[in-house]
C-alpha cells in the first residue's frame, strides 16, 4: 500500500490542517508506505516573500515530525527538491482540459481574493495529480475540501492510461469521518483556513494555550442550548462537537450524551481545554525540531532521495509512453 499526501509550506497550520492532514498521516504511516510533500512549489501561486517560503518549508518539515510522522517509517520531503513533480505537471497538463481546470472550486474562490492572479494558481490541481501520480499511490489521505482536486486527479490518471497505456494506479481519497471540515469558530459557514477568515476564528497548532482558550470561548454558536451535532441546522456546535471528537477520540453520539442540554458555556471551555491539551506536547516537539535547522535539512536531503528513487521509474514510463526521444 503506497500512501501519499501533500501539505503547504507553513508553520501555522490550524486546527483544520490537524484534523484533515497530520492527524490521518500519522495513523496512515501504519498500514504501508508512506511519503508527506511540503508543496512549496504550489506556496508560490499566491503573493508570498521569498524569505517566508525558506522559513515555511523549515517549519512545515518541522511540523510533520513534530505530530507524529517517524522519519524511519515515512518519507518526508520538499516538493522543490524532486524536479520529477514539476516535469509531471508539465507533462499531464497534456492530459487536462481548460474546462476541467475552470471548474475547479477552490481556484474560483482563491481567484477572488489576490490581486494577482497567477496562472500557477489555476494550474495547481495538475501539480498535485503529479504529487500523487509519480509515486504510483493508492491511497490519499487528505480533507474534504480536497475532494475536488483528488477526483481530478482521478479523472487525469484514468485519461492517462487510456491514451497512452496504463501508467498510474488510480488513487483513493481517505477523508476522516468526523473533522474533514472544520469551520472557523467566528463564521461557522466558511471552512477554518490558514489565510482566510476572521483570525479569532483561526485556531493555530502553536497559539498559546491561553490564545487557544479565548477562541473556544468566544466561539459563534447558536440560541438554542443544546449540544447536539446537526450541521445542517447548528453550524457552530455541531464545528465545536466535532473538534471534540477529534481532540479526545470520543464519539459524536459520546459527547452530545455527555453536554446535552447543560448549556453551552461548559462545553466550550472543555472543547478548548481538550484541544490545549491536544497541542501542547506538539508544541514542545515542534520548538525542539524548529531549532535545529541543520537536522531539518538533514531530513528533507534524506527524504528527497528516497523520493527521486520512488518516481523515477514513472516519469521515465511517463516520457518513453507519450513518445519523447529517451537518451
Ligand atoms: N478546515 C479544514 N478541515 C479539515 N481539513 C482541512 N485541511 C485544510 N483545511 C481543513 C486539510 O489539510 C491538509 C493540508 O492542507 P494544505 O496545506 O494543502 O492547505 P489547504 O487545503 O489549501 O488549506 P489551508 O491550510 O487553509 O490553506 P490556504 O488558506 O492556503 O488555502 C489537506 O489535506 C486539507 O484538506
Amino acid at each position: 500500500m503506497r500512501i501519499f499526501s501533500g501539505i503547504r509550506a507553513s508553520g501555522d497550520k490550524t486546527l483544520g490542517n490537524y484534523s484533515g492532514g497530520y492527524r490521518q498521516y500519522r495513523a496512515t504511516q501504519e498500514q504501508g508506505e508512506a511519503l508527506f510533500c511540503i508543496v512549496d512549489l504550489h506556496s508560490i501561486t499566491t503573493a508570498y516573500e521569498p524569505e517566508g517560503l525558506r522559513e515555511a518549508t523549515l517549519a512545515g518539515t518541522a511540523m510533520l515530525f513534530a505530530t507524529g510522522i517517524d522519519p524511519e517509517r515515512s518519507i518526508v520531503f520538499a516538493q522543490s527538491h524532486v524536479p520529477a513533480h514539476a516535469e509531471a505537471a508539465w507533462l499531464l497538463s497534456a492530459a487536462t482540459s481548460f474546462g476541467e481546470l475552470r471548474r475547479m472550486t477552490q481556484f474560483k474562490d482563491k481567484s477572488t481574493e489576490q490581486e494577482f492572479v497567477s496562472a500557477g494558481l489555476f494550474t495547481y490541481p495538475v501539480l498535485m495529480a503529479g504529487d500523487i501520480l509519480l509515486h504510483q499511490t493508492d491511497m490519499v489521505p487528505i480533507g474534504d475540501d480536497q475532494r475536488q482536486h483528488l477526483e481530478l486527479t482521478r479523472d487525469i490518471a484514468e485519461r492517462f492510461n487510456g491514451r497512452y497505456g496504463e501508467t498510474f494506479t488510480v488513487p483513493q481519497g481517505v477523508y476522516p469521518e468526523e473533522g474533514a471540515r472544520i469551520r472557523n469558530l467566528q463564521e461557522p459557514e466558511r471552512l477554518m483556513s490558514t489565510s482566510a477568515g476572521n483570525p479569532q476564528g483561526v485556531v493555530r497548532i502553536v497559539d498559546e494555550p491561553d490564545v487557544i482558550r479565548k477562541k473556544f470561548k468566544t466561539a459563534v454558536t447558536d440560541s438554542e442550548r443544546e449540544v447536539r451535532h446537526d450541521p445542517g441546522a447548528k453550524p457552530g456546535i455541531s464545528n465545536l462537537v466535532e473538534i471534540m471528537s477529534v481532540a479526545t477520540g470520543g464519539s459524536l453520539g459520546a459527547i452530545e450524551a455527555r453536554y446535552g442540554d447543560s448549556g453551552y458555556g461548559q462545553f466550550k471551555e472543555d472543547v478548548g481545554e481538550a484541544v490545549v491539551k491536544l497541542f501542547e506536547p506538539i508544541q514542545e516537539r515542534y520548538r525542539e525540531l524548529r531549532a535545529d535547522d541543520n537536522g531539518l535539512r538533514r531530513l528533507l536531503a534524506d527524504g528527497a532521495e528516497k523520493a527521486r528513487e520512488s518516481s523515477a521509474p514513472t516519469l521515465a514510463a511517463m516520457y518513453e509512453r507519450m513518445g519523447f526521444v529517451r537518451l
